[in-house]
C-alpha cells in the first residue's frame, strides 16, 4: 500500500453579503384624512404621534415620503397592511416599496 499525498486544486472562498433594505414610500392622495395617514403609521411603523404627523406632512407636501427600511419580505407585508388598512376604510392611501441603491 503506497501513501499518497495530493494537492487542492481549488479554493472554496465564501461570500456573505447583506440583503439589500427596502423602502417603505408613503404616497400622498386628495382624500385620506390627514389623521387617519397618523394613526396607520402609528399602528402599522410604531411612530410616535410626532414622527407620524412629519411624515404624513412631507408626503402631503412633496408627494411621496420614505417611512422606513426593512428586509423585503418586511416591508412588502407592511406596505400590504398599510394600504389594506386604508382600502377598509374606502380610502386610496397607497403605501409601496422600492429596493434601496
Ligand atoms: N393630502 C391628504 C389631505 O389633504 C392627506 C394625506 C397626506 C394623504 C399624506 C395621504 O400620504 C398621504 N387630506
Amino acid at each position: 500500500m503506497s501513501d499518497t499525498v495530493t494537492t487542492p486544486k481549488t479554493k472554496v472562498t465564501t461570500k456573505v453579503e447583506r440583503p439589500r433594505l427596502h423602502k417603505v414610500l408613503l404616497v400622498n392622495d386628495d382624500y385620506t384624512p390627514r389623521e387617519f395617514v397618523v394613526t396607520v403609521l402609528k399602528a402599522e411603523f410604531r411612530m410616535t404621534e410626532d414622527q407620524a404627523y412629519k411624515v404624513m406632512l412631507t408626503a402631503h407636501q412633496r408627494g411621496v415620503c420614505v417611512v422606513a427600511v426593512f428586509t423585503k419580505d418586511v416591508a412588502e407585508t407592511k406596505a400590504t397592511r398599510a394600504t389594506d388598512a386604508g382600502r377598509a376604510k374606502g380610502y386610496p392611501l397607497l403605501f409601496t416599496t422600492e429596493p434601496e441603491e
